[in-house]
C-alpha cells in the first residue's frame, strides 16, 4: 500500500514514513512528483491550506493524498509565526533563518524563560475522488529555548523544548519525537476516524 503526502518537506515526510511504515503502508511526497505543482498556501488558516494542498493533489492525481499543514505558535508573539512559519522570516527562508528571527523576537521583548510558552500545531486533512474530507489536529506544549539545542529533527526543532522531558525536540531520536509531537498526536486522531471515513 502506498499513501501520497502533499508535501516538498522531507522532515515532515521522515517522521510520517517512520509512523506509517508500522501501518504497512509505504509513502511518496511531491518530491517523487516532479510534473505535479506547487500549491500555494494563500489560507489564513491550517485546516484552510491542508485542504488547499490535499484536495488540489487528489484531484489532479485521482488518488487519495494526505496533507500536513502545520507550525508554531508562541504565546507572547500572539500565536505566531503560526501559519507563516515556513516563510517568517521570508519567502523560502531557511530553517536557520526562521530560527534566527524567532529568538530575535523574543530577545528584544525581554521576557523570562517561564514567559516562553509556545505550542506545535498540525492540521491533517486526507482527500479523496467523491468524498468529503477528513479534518484532524493533534498539538504539542513547550517553550522556546535560549539558545539552539540538538542536531536531529527539522525546523524549529532546536529551539522548542518539550514541557515533560525539558529535552528540544532536535534533542530527541526521531522515534521519540514520534511518540509525542503534534504530528504523532494528530496521526492518532486520524487513525481513529479513517476505518469508517473509509467505508463511507
Ligand atoms: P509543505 O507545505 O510542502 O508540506 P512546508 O515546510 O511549507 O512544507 P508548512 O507550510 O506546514 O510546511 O510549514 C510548517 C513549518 O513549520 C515548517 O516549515 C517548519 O518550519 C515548522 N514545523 C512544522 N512542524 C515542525 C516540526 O515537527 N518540527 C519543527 N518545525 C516544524
Amino acid at each position: 500500500k502506498t499513501l501520497l503526502i502533499a508535501t516538498r518537506n522531507e522532515g515532515k515526510t521522515r517522521e510520517f514514513k517512520a509512523m506509517f511504515s508500522q501501518l504497512g503502508y509505504a509513502i511518496k511526497n511531491l518530491n517523487d512528483f516532479p510534473e505535479l505543482p506547487d500549491v500555494a498556501e494563500t489560507g489564513m488558516t491550517f485546516e484552510e491550506n491542508a485542504r488547499l494542498k490535499a484536495e488540489t493533489i487528489s484531484e489532479l492525481t485521482g488518488e487519495m493524498v494526505l496533507a500536513d499543514d502545520s507550525g508554531l505558535m508562541v504565546d507572547v508573539l500572539g500565536g505566531l509565526p503560526g501559519v507563516w512559519s515556513a516563510r517568517f522570516a521570508g519567502d523560502h527562508a531557511t530553517d536557520a533563518a526562521n530560527n534566527a528571527k524567532l529568538l530575535h523576537e523574543l530577545a528584544s521583548t525581554a521576557i523570562s524563560p517561564e514567559k516562553r510558552k509556545a505550542k506545535f500545531h498540525t492540521t491533517l486533512v486526507v482527500a479523496a475522488p467523491e468524498k468529503d474530507s477528513l479534518v484532524v489536529e493533534g498539538e504539542w506544549p513547550g517553550e522556546i529555548a535560549t539558545i539552539p539545542k540538538g542536531d536531529d529533527g527539522f525546523g524549529y526543532d532546536p529551539l522548542f523544548v518539550d514541557e515533560e522531558t525539558g529535552r528540544t525536540a532536535a534533542q530527541m531520536t526521531l522515534e521519540q519525537k514520534n511518540q509525542v509531537s503534534h504530528r504523532a498526536r494528530a496521526l492518532k486522531n486520524l487513525l481513529k476516524k479513517w476505518p469508517e471515513w473509509l467505508r463511507q
